[in-house]
């Protein structure tokens, strides 16, 4: 079955079982939206970045349908010597429920040799989930939307580049957060760029 086109003429969903998500599910019958940010600061950052986009339209379930343009972004908490990153968010459609989605997110870093040691410290890779459509949880594998997503510029900036009208649940429009934020040590690439893997 191709997951962007369910079958039209399998049963129809009632409305308030489509409102939520059962983690038990593999797939879910209505595609839903989904915010990826990615990070990189060490080795190659925009290779990298870029086998995360591939490795994540290579999911089944997941459907990567913008990437937005490549921020240099200076690093925010851990060490302070920290290698500069590079930041970008994608924006999904997937029939992956949240724990699918980050369980994938975590074997893709862990494909790209990301080591946890240090607290926000230098990562070749790191997936987040930004915010996933309709949900809103605060369970220790995964709180949604992400807490710290509103006063991030390296999550906004990007985020805002790929929507122009996003919204962060809870939070209001990004493009209001990001001027609250402002974009300090946050400097598009223009030099850069990340493409859909079709
Ligand atoms: N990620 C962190 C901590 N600090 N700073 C920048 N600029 N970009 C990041 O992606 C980042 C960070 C933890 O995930
Ligand atoms: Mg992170
Ligand atoms: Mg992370």
């Amino acid at each position: 079955m191709n997951l962007m086109n369910p079958d039209p003429t399998a049963t129809p969903v009632p409305a308030e079982v489509k409102a939520t998500v059962d983690s038990a599910d593999t797939t879910l019958h209505n595609p839903r939206h989904a915010v990826i940010a990615l990070g990189s600061n060490l080795g190659n950052r925009l290779e990298t970045l870029q086998g995360a986009v591939d490795a994540l339209e290579d999911t089944p379930g997941v459907r990567v349908k913008a990437v937005s343009a490549v921020f240099e972004t200076d690093g925010v908490g851990g060490p302070e010597d920290q290698p500069a990153y590079l930041n970008a968010v994608l924006l999904l459609k997937t029939t992956l429920p949240p724990q699918s989605l980050l369980e994938r997110a975590n074997a893709i870093e862990d494909a790209f040799g990301r080591v946890r040691t240090v607290r926000w410290g230098p990562r070749t890779l790191d997936v987040d989930i930004v915010s996933y459509e309709g949900v809103e949880q605060d369970v220790p594998e995964l709180i949604l939307p992400h807490p710290r997503a509103h006063e991030r510029g390296f999550v906004l900036a990007p985020w805002l580049d790929a929507d122009p009208e996003a919204q962060l649940q809870g939070h209001g429009p990004v493009a209001q957060l990001l001027a609250a934020v402002g974009a300090e040590g946050v400097r598009r690439r223009e030099d850069l760029a990340l493409h859909l893997p079709r």
